[in-house]
C-alpha cells in the first residue's frame, strides 16, 4: 500500500495553494503504513538522501497556469499505466520494475552554448525557483491521455542560471543511462540513451516545466524521477524522463524517436487533430478511466500559450 498524506487540494475545486512536508509525509508513511510497507519501500524511505529531502520542506503552490474544470486521473493509473522504455515496451511492467533503479542520487549536467556550464545535484535543482503544481493534460501520440498534477518549476529558471549564448538555439536533453538497473536498456528497442529536444523558445516557454513531483510527491521512478521536463502542448515522448544532461545547441538536436522512425515522429510533435500518425489518428483521444473518446484539442488546448510559435510554419511539414 502506498502511504499518502490526504491532501484534499487536490480536488478540483479548492484550487488555493497546498503544502507538502516531507517530515510530515515520513512521519505519517513511518507511523501508519509501516506494517503495509514493503522491504524495498521502507528502505527507500531510510535511505540518507531520503532523509536529507526529508529536512526540506517542500512548498507548492497552483500555479494559475493549470488546467480547471477536469477530473484528474487517478494516482494508481498515473503511475501503473507508463510509457518508459528503459524499463520496459509495455505500460504495466514500469511500474514492477520500478524499485530496480536507483534515481538517488543524482546530477544533471548543463553544457553546450552556455555561459555557465554548471552541474547541479538533486537539492540544488529544488531550490532553483518556488516550486509550483501545475494540472495539465498529458497527451500520448499512442490515443491516451490523463490530467495529472504536476510539481515543478519553469524550465525557463535553470536556463537562466546557465546563461544561453547568443548562438543557442535549442535545447537537448539526455536521459540516464544505466542497463545495469535498466532491463529495457539491455535492448535495441531504442538508440539508448533516450535522447528528446526543443526549439528554444519552446524550451523558455512559461508552460515548459521542470518537473520534480506529481500529486505533491516527488516523482515515482516509473514517471521519471528524479526530474523530467513537460511540454503539455507535444506529445507525451517530448517530455523525457530521468534527465541527466541539458545541452545549448546552434542545430537542430537528434532525438531517439525521430532516429527510431522519422517518418512517424518529427522534431516538433505538437498536439495536432489534424496532423494524423501514420499507425494512429490524432482526432480524438481516450482519457484514461473513461469510456468514450473525446475531441483531441489542437496545441493539446495550450494554444493562447504556445501557437504564436508557430506563425508561418507549415504543422503538416513540420510534424
Ligand atoms: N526517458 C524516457 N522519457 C520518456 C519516455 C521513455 O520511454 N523514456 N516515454 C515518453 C512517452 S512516449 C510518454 S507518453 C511519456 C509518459 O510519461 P508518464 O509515464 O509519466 O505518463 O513519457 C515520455 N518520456
Ligand atoms: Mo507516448
Amino acid at each position: 500500500m502506498k502511504p499518502r498524506i490526504d491532501q484534499p487540494s487536490h480536488s478540483e475545486v479548492t484550487p488555493k495553494p497546498f503544502y507538502m512536508d516531507r517530515r510530515r509525509f515520513l512521519a505519517a508513511a513511518a507511523g501508519l503504513g509501516a506494517a503495509a510497507l514493503s522491504v524495498e519501500r521502507i528502505a527507500e524511505l531510510l535511505s540518507p538522501q531520503t532523509r536529507a529531502q526529508a529536512s526540506t520542506k517542500l512548498q507548492a503552490s497552483r500555479s494559475p497556469i493549470s488546467t480547471t474544470g477536469e477530473k484528474l486521473t487517478p494516482y494508481q493509473d498515473v503511475t501503473h499505466y507508463n510509457n518508459f522504455y528503459e524499463l520496459s515496451t509495455d505500460k504495466e511492467t514500469p511500474a514492477k520494475l520500478a524499485d530496480g533503479f536507483h534515481s538517488q542520487p543524482w546530477t544533471v549536467e548543463i553544457d553546450g552554448m552556455v555561459k555557465k556550464p554548471q552541474k547541479f545535484d538533486y537539492d540544488s535543482l529544488l531550490k532553483v525557483a518556488p516550486l509550483e503544481e501545475r494540472v495539465y493534460r498529458h497527451r500520448c501520440v499512442e490515443g491516451w491521455s490523463m490530467v495529472i498534477p504536476w510539481t515543478g518549476f519553469p524550465l525557463k529558471a535553470l536556463l537562466d542560471r546557465v546563461e544561453p549564448s547568443n548562438q543557442a538555439r535549442f535545447v537537448a536533453f539526455t536521459s540516464v543511462s544505466r542497463p545495469s538497473e535498466l532491463a529495457g536498456q539491455r535492448r535495441d528497442v531504442l538508440n539508448w540513451p533516450y535522447k528528446e529536444g526543443l526549439r528554444l523558445d519552446e524550451a523558455l516557454n512559461p508552460l515548459t516545466l521542470f518537473t520534480v513531483g506529481l500529486y505533491g510527491e516527488v516523482l515515482p521512478n516509473q514517471n521519471g524521477a528524479p526530474v523530467r521536463v513537460i511540454v503539455p502542448w507535444k506529445y507525451g515522448f517530448k517530455s523525457a524522463k530521468s534527465i541527466v544532461k541539458i545541452t545549448l545547441t546552434d542545430k537542430m538536436p537528434a532525438t531517439s524517436w525521430n532516429e527510431a522512425n522519422a517518418h512517424e515522429y518529427g522534431f516538433y510533435s505538437n498536439v495536432n487533430p489534424q496532423v494524423d500518425h501514420p499507425r494512429w489518428s490524432q482526432a480524438k483521444e481516450r482519457r484514461i478511466g473513461e469510456l468514450f473518446k473525446r475531441d483531441t484539442l489542437m496545441f493539446n488546448g495550450y494554444g493562447d500559450f504556445v501557437a504564436g510559435m508557430y506563425k508561418g510554419m507549415d504543422l503538416r511539414k513540420d510534424f
